[in-house]
């Protein structure tokens, strides 16, 4: 189904003309009223004029999240306050929020985006969509919200938390679409069971996003709800939800490439680099009027690819993330991604889907530990069953990390359950 079929399916030397065309406007604008832009050029020596094609892009100087933080709260706001509608922030961990403003057309904007990428996995007027993101400075909750109102659903405004009253809704209102992130969805799915109430749901999609999610575990959710579940990408600093996401086939996700420019680099050396290869992503909003972001550098890792899709869209295609390039470990000179232990993890039958990561360091000497839930906790009666459960989760995850890590196995129900985005990686080397 298509949200705005010419526009998504608008043959690519078209498309790429439109973008040119949009990054010229984009950068002329952010020189003129942006001291960071016309600082970051004037010391790169680029000037506007000079970006001819979209072969020009790469001379073009990076924007980072230090950006963000040093013009906290509004100086990368390139119109004036009075044309500011819309105000949220990003969830950092750690020191001042990135803030993030919209105008009235970019809200407009961003509901159109996030309707296209909820359209082209089957939502409609018809459907019930309980959206159990939470509502607030986060942009994932509103950013749904208003896409799910374009298209006509009817929209259950719940929030994340409350679980079993998440559940009690669905049931009573008949809840067809679910909007959280993966890992709460997981949890929902485990409170239905323990209700009684996964054979009342009428769930039959999950619009997931915010977290990434092995395939592994996407399978275990479908299990637990029963439905077809759909990823979608997209983060605060570009505009929220909206930026890309899956279509029926699941097979890839399509970027909104007339309003993001994407493109993948080396970490590393900065180079862009060439299709299908696995790099960072670097997004520029082509269209975003209250804070044009350009060249800004995702630290999400994936690869494009510009194949058109069998369901007809144009647009480059991105992989599923396989992480971040601040959530890497490296454990004794190894690389591990937090979601390489997953796939490990969601394969072995006795152990439940809820992990956590630990890294130590010991002297000089760096330690992984994996803590893993037991579905059946009698498992921990037996000494010999135990070590042999173990030492096979062990071997599994050498082979795929070529590491060797301590595993724990715990109690059921002893690793906290995520409400938002889970928090499964503690490096306490930090
Ligand atoms: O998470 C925006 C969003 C809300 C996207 C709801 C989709 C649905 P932030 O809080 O700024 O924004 O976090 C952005 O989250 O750089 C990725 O590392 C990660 N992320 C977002 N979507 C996905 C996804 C929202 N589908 C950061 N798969 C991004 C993997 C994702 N990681």
């Amino acid at each position: 189904m298509f949200f705005d079929k010419n526009a998504e399916t608008m043959p690519r030397n078209e498309l790429e003309a439109l973008q040119l065309e949009r990054f010229r406007t984009v950068v002329q604008k952010s020189y003129e009223n942006s001291p960071l832009y016309q600082k970051k050029f004037d010391e790169a020596g680029f000037k506007p004029a000079q970006l001819k094609s979209l072969a020009d892009v790469k001379n073009i100087p990076f924007t980072v999240k230090e950006d963000f933080r040093d013009n906290y709260p509004f100086n990368m706001f390139v119109v004036p306050m009075k044309r500011i509608v819309r105000l949220h922030a990003s969830s950092g961990t750690t020191g001042k929020p990135t803030v993030v403003g919209y105008t009235r057309q970019d809200l407009n904007t961003w509901s159109d985006c996030v309707a296209r990428l909820i359209a082209a996995v089957g939502t409609t007027d018809e459907d019930i969509a309980q959206v159990a993101f939470g509502y607030g400075l986060f942009t994932g909750a509103l950013g749904l919200h208003y896409a799910l109102e374009k298209i006509g659903a009817a929209i259950i405004p719940i929030s994340s938390g409350q679980t079993e009253k998440q559940v009690m809704l669905m049931k009573d209102f008949g809840t067809t679409v679910l909007i959280s992130t993966p890992s709460y969805a997981l949890h929902i799915g485990e409170v239905a069971k323990e209700m009684g109430a996964s054979g009342d749901l009428k769930l039959r999609l999950g619009l997931f996003g915010s977290e990434g999610c092995t395939a592994e575990m996407r399978s275990q959710i479908e299990k637990s709800l029963n439905i077809f579940a759909t990823d979608n990408y997209g983060m605060s600093e570009v505009m929220g939800p909206g930026v890309s996401g899956e279509c029926e086939h699941r097979c890839g996700l399509h970027f909104n490439e007339d309003h993001f420019y994407p493109e993948i680099i080396d970490p590393l050396s900065g180079e862009v680099l060439p299709e299908g290869e696995k790099g960072e992503l670097v997004i520029t909003t082509l269209t975003k009027e209250a804070q044009p972001v350009i060249r800004y550098r995702t630290r999400d890792i994936t690869r494009l690819t510009y194949e058109k899709c069998a369901c007809g869209r144009t647009h480059a295609r991105m992989d599923k993330t396989t992480g971040r390039t601040d959530d890497m470990l490296k454990i004794r000179g190894v690389n591990v991604f937090p979601s390489q232990i997953e796939s490990v993890i969601m394969t072995i039958e006795q152990v439940a889907p809820y992990y956590e990561i630990v890294a130590e360091r010991e002297g000089n000497h760096d330690t992984l530990e994996v803590r893993v839930e037991l579905i059946d906790g009698s498992v921990l009666d037996s000494y010999a069953l135990l070590e042999k459960l173990r030492d096979k989760i062990r071997h599994e995850l050498r082979v795929v990390l070529g590491l060797d890590v301590k595993v724990s196995l715990v109690e059921p129900r002893t690793i906290e359950r995520s409400l938002g985005k889970a928090k499964r990686v503690f490096d306490k080397r930090k």
